[in-house]
């Protein structure tokens, strides 16, 4: 099944439809998606990291939850695919997903899917619209960067922290200078350095387009991020779509915060979901990038409002003890398409019967 997931979009698969072997899984979803091709021309990738992601879903035999989720980004323009990182936007569509392939039954109104996240290990709950035991995608939800609206799909993580890292903080510091810039590493289900992008000669408020075209800049924020991988125990990050790189500012629409991301190697044109996630917990931590620059209030929940190029995205946060336990996002999905894809080798072209 084609979805859009929040404000990306890809491939839904049922893991018992996909080779188990990793190496094998990969080079067909490489095939499928079109990669590596700048423009993916030969396949179902749109030429862009956002239109090029996978998802991968079964069943679960752990209590409590009800299926899992396994995230692939296909790199579009190198023959790699990597779970090396999870997707929030993804996330949306596996719960309608799941329902649809019969792996969760619908509820008479509205179903909660429990989904096992594989690439850090957690948890995540999606409630889906479901009136008469069928999954509804339309509704007058909306989302910042989708046009028009869709069924509200609310999203909740339980203790994403250190999804990745082994720790929220994984230098220990909320503060730490990498090439005489500050920085904050952190990871609350998403690895990601934190810094003030008047520290790297930016407002914040550029046009993502320009972002991508200022080879200096991103040069500078490579040299950052291949430091920071290694302080954050993520290794030699070369050739991972982690840590991403989110340059922050005062926001200028009344939110919390206002932010740039580079995903790693091109600027978002919004904001990931867990991505974001990270980001206001960088904004309620003190001693941070952001301490003195995000507008946050007191008590929990705390509602944030992260601005990001095409708008914002909200972030609940529930805090137990001073730790941030609990954060929701509103996403919506869309079915797109539901068939047979073939990969570009295949010479018998006629759908399974
Ligand atoms: O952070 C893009 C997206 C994402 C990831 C990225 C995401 C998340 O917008 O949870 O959703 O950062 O690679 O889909």
């Amino acid at each position: 099944m084609w979805m859009r997931g929040g404000t990306s979009k890809g491939g839904y698969f049922l893991a018992s439809d996909l080779p188990a072997e990793p190496a094998e899984r990969d080079s067909l979803l490489l095939s499928i998606m079109g990669s590596p091709d700048p423009r993916q021309i030969d396949g179902m990738g749109g030429g862009d990291p956002l239109s090029s992601k996978v998802a991968v879903v079964g069943p679960s035999l752990q209590v409590g939850v009800d299926v899992t989720y396994l995230f692939l980004q296909v790199v579009v323009d190198e023959a790699r695919a990597t779970s090396a990182q999870n997707c929030g936007n993804i996330l949306a569509g596996v719960g309608p997903f799941a329902i649809e392939r019969g792996l969760v039954r619908a509820q008479s109104g509205e179903t909660t899917v429990r989904i096992f996240m594989q690439n850090t290990d957690q948890i995540a709950t999606v409630r889906v619209a479901t009136p008469s035991g069928k999954v509804s995608y339309a509704g007058d939800a909306r989302i910042d960067g989708v046009p028009g609206h869709a069924a509200a799909l609310p999203l909740a993580f339980e203790d994403t922290a250190g999804s990745s890292c082994g720790a929220l903080l994984p230098t220990g510091n909320p503060l730490d200078t990498i090439n005489g810039v500050e920085v904050t590493m952190i990871d609350n289900g998403m690895p990601c350095v934190v810094l003030r992008a008047a520290d790297v000669g930016l407002t914040g408020a550029e046009d993502p387009a320009d972002l991508d075209a200022n080879q200096s800049l991103r040069d500078r924020l490579e040299a950052i991020r291949l430091i920071a991988g290694q302080m954050m125990n993520l290794g030699d990050v070369r050739n991972k779509t982690v840590p991403k790189m989110t340059m922050i500012a005062p926001a200028l629409n009344g939110g919390a915060i206002g932010t740039r991301t580079f995903i790693p190697h091109s600027c978002h044109r919004a904001i990931g979901v867990l991505g974001a996630v990270s980001v206001a917990t960088a904004c309620l931590t003190r001693g941070t990038v952001a301490d003195g620059l995000a507008v946050v209030g007191t008590g929990s929940p705390s509602v944030l409002s992260i601005e990001h190029p095409t708008g914002e995205m909200t972030i609940i946060a529930h805090t137990t003890n001073g730790r941030i336990t609990r954060t929701e996002v509103l996403r919506t999905a869309r079915k797109l398409m539901d068939g047979f894809v073939f990969p570009a080798v295949q010479t018998d072209q006629s759908p399974p019967s």
